[in-house]
């Protein structure tokens, strides 16, 4: 049996108080439930101070440049698909940076999770507005208030029918665990969108405005009816909803893709005989370069 002491805490980088430090115990808390072992999880993420969380959990990891964390989620999954391939990365790194991947992983729908550190605001370059910064909001780079709306990643993700759906937040961390559970055991791509103060460089969206504003559906909602999500995704003001948003249920890219590979793709046979035929329409074999003589 899996415990949460498979995944031991090491030391980190993060200022005492942020939230990033609940968030590593529910996904900690998570993959326990999730029974699995830390061998066969796969962790991606992009550069920011969420993106270093997959550094203090045992579990393998590939850590890529800013922004960049969904492509190769995508191909690992594709390549191992026996692993549980989650990626772990801040607000600014998937939905500005990462934007585009973002959209295009939705649509293809590649049985991974995000696990988005949504604290409204670049931590590591410390405190400029992030893509769901606030309009209004005075950062040092942006004395007269953030000038741009916000992007809400959870009604685009509904408004594409991504199969999993849902907001947590780090003050109600038995709950959040339990998202990261259903989102990993839904097939193809889930979000969770997941709020969490930066107490450095984040003023405005405190924990105490999270817990304010905050509020989980009730056991009556149903995920499944998609115009429902669509109104309780846009519900961004005084009371901001947590929970399954939405879950949906399209073909998988592994299901639609033919060639998709059902084992580990460093397993696969090579046909050398099928090789040299194509290789041999092509023209002549290679062969050896000779050695030059000369200096
Ligand atoms: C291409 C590129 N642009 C900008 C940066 C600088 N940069 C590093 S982290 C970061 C923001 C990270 O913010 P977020 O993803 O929200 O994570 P947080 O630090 O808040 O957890 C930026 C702009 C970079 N490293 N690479
Ligand atoms: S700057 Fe903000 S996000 Fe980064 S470690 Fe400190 S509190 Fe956390």
């Amino acid at each position: 049996m899996v415990d949460i002491k498979d995944y031991p805490e090491f030391e980190t980088a993060w200022c005492p108080g942020c939230g990033n430090f609940p968030l590593r115990k529910a996904m900690r808390q998570a993959l326990a439930n999730l029974g699995l072992e830390p061998h066969q999880v796969v962790f991606v993420s992009g550069i920011g101070q969420a993106a270093k969380a997959p550094h203090y959990i045992p579990c393998n990891l590939f850590n890529g440049l800013h922004g960049r964390a969904l492509p190769p989620a995508q191909a690992i999954k594709l390549a191992l698909p026996q692993a549980t391939v989650i990626v772990e990365s801040g607000d600014g790194d998937m939905y500005g940076e990462g934007g585009n991947h973002f959209i295009a992983a939705i649509r293809r729908n590649v049985d991974i999770t995000a696990v988005v550190h949504d604290n409204q605001i670049y931590g590591l370059t410390k405190g400029q507005a992030s893509p769901t910064t606030m309009p209004g909001h005075k950062t040092k780079a942006q004395p007269f208030g953030a000038p741009s709306d916000a992007f809400n990643p959870v009604a685009v993700a509904v408004a594409m029918r991504a199969n999993f759906v849902a907001r947590g937040f780090v003050g109600d961390m038995d709950h959040l665990a339990e998202l990261i559970v259903q989102a990993v055991r839904q097939p193809g791509f889930a979000l969770v969108d997941v709020f969490q103060p930066c107490v450095s460089f984040n003023k405005v969206n405190t924990f105490q405005w999270y817990k304010q504003h905050c509020y989980r559906l009730d056991e009556s909602y149903d995920p499944t009816d998609w115009r429902q999500a669509m109104d309780k995704a846009v519900e961004f003001g005084e009371r901001i909803p947590t929970g399954v948003i939405y879950k949906g249920d399209r073909p998988t890219f592994e299901d639609r893709l033919p060639t998709a590979p059902k084992e580990p793709l460093a397993r696969r046979g090579v046909d050398r005989e099928a090789l040299k035929r194509i290789m041999s329409t092509y023209g002549a074999p290679l062969k050896r370069p000779t050695k030059k003589a000369g200096p």
